[in-house]
């Protein structure tokens, strides 16, 4: 069974595309998370995302990496999650998010987000 590394172009099923440069030896990596969908006054822009993956036996490790929207918004989503390849060598990226918005008081209920995302490799 092939191993799933996270480099390259990545989709998810809102249209946001997603692209990891090269996974470094301790796991680590960086890229650019361009967002299909956004609630903001400003146009959407690249923002740079920075996470660290597991290399496991089985080849389908798990991850986590961090959003950070400073060209456009003053918010923050963090994803975790994990890389399943089946037997066609088909990769998934089954992902949960949390996006923290911005707050004038702490204690606001209202200020985090959560939710789901399945990304497959487009490159
Ligand atoms: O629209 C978001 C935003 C943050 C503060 C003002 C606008 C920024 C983009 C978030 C994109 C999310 C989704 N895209 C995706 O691919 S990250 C998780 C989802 N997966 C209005 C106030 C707070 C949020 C929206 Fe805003």
């Amino acid at each position: 069974k092939s191993k799933c590394i996270l480099t390259g172009l990545w989709g998810n099923e809102l249209g946001s595309k997603m692209q990891i440069q090269q996974v470094n030896e301790d796991g680590s990596f960086s890229g650019q998370y361009r967002t299909a969908v956004s609630l903001a006054p400003r146009p959407v822009r690249p923002a740079s995302l920075n996470g660290s993956q597991h290399f496991d036996e089985g080849g389908q490790p798990t991850f986590g990496f961090t959003v950070n929207w400073k060209s456009f918004s003053d918010s923050t989503t963090v994803f975790t999650g994990q890389c399943f390849v089946d037997d066609n060598g088909k990769e998934i990226l089954e992902t949960m998010w949390l996006l923290r918005e911005k707050a004038k008081a702490p204690q606001g209920w209202e200020a985090t987000r959560v939710g789901t995302n399945v990304f497959t490799r487009i490159k």
